[in-house]
């Protein structure tokens, strides 16, 4: 099993690229963002929960995702690994997801970090917004919340991941073919 954490702040393309990488190499994309908003379509009390604090750009609890993808790990099968996107998003839920893959035999292989423009995060979020009718897309003063956030609490698991050697910036910039090309290069070489 490979494991990869495909990593960027909101707008950087994790989504969009997970699903064709994971595709490319039989990897198990497992999106957290994905799980909560499935949770929030379906009406669950879990959904309504979360739903109030995604549309005002802040993180869920630590504890609500890692619960979601130890369930997901243990009731998967026949993929090359998994591809994690938007997850580890905390210092904490990294520590977690670590134990949770070495207690089964696994580890992080890599981190690819997409690197893009503030202005260019902001334009792709605002024209998502259009498409996809999600809340906390369509409000600036949100998406630059979530970008406040991102830095304060998901941008120190670089430097935790650095000191591992499991850090790998990837230009984030340019048409979504090029950008996924970049990451098929340093992804081929380990699966
Ligand atoms: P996510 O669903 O992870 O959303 P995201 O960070 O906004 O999206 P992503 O970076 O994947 O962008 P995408 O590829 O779609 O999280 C949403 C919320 O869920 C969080 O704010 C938080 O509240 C909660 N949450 C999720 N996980 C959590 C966790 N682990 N802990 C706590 N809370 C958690 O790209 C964006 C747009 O850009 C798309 O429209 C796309 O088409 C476009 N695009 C992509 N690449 C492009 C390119 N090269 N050129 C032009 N446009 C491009």
């Amino acid at each position: 099993m490979v494991n990869f954490l495909i990593f960027g702040p909101p707008g950087s393309g994790k989504g969009t690229q997970s699903v064709r990488l994971a595709e490319k190499f039989n990897l198990l994309h497992l999106s957290t963002g994905d799980m909560l908003r499935a949770e929030i379509t379906a009406g669950t009390a879990l959904g309504k929960k979360m739903s109030l604090i995604m549309s005002k750009g802040e993180l869920v609890p630590d504890e609500v995702v890692i619960e979601m993808i130890a369930h997901k790990i243990d009731h998967s099968k026949g993929s090359a690994g998994f591809l994690f996107d938007g997850f580890p998003r905390t210092v904490a839920q990294t520590i977690s997801l670590e134990k949770m893959l070495n207690e089964r035999g696994m580890k992080i292989d890599q981190m690819l970090v997409l690197d893009v423009d503030h202005d260019e995060l902001v334009k792709r979020l605002i024209a998502r917004a259009e498409l996809s009718g999600r809340p906390d897309d369509k409000d600036p003063a949100v998406i630059e919340n979530r970008i406040d956030v991102y830095k304060e609490k998901t941008e120190p698991i670089i430097n935790y991941c650095n000191e591992k050697g499991l850090y790998q910036p990837v230009k984030g910039m340019g048409t979504i073919d090029d950008i996924f090309k970049r990451l098929n290069d340093y992804m081929k070489k380990l699966v």
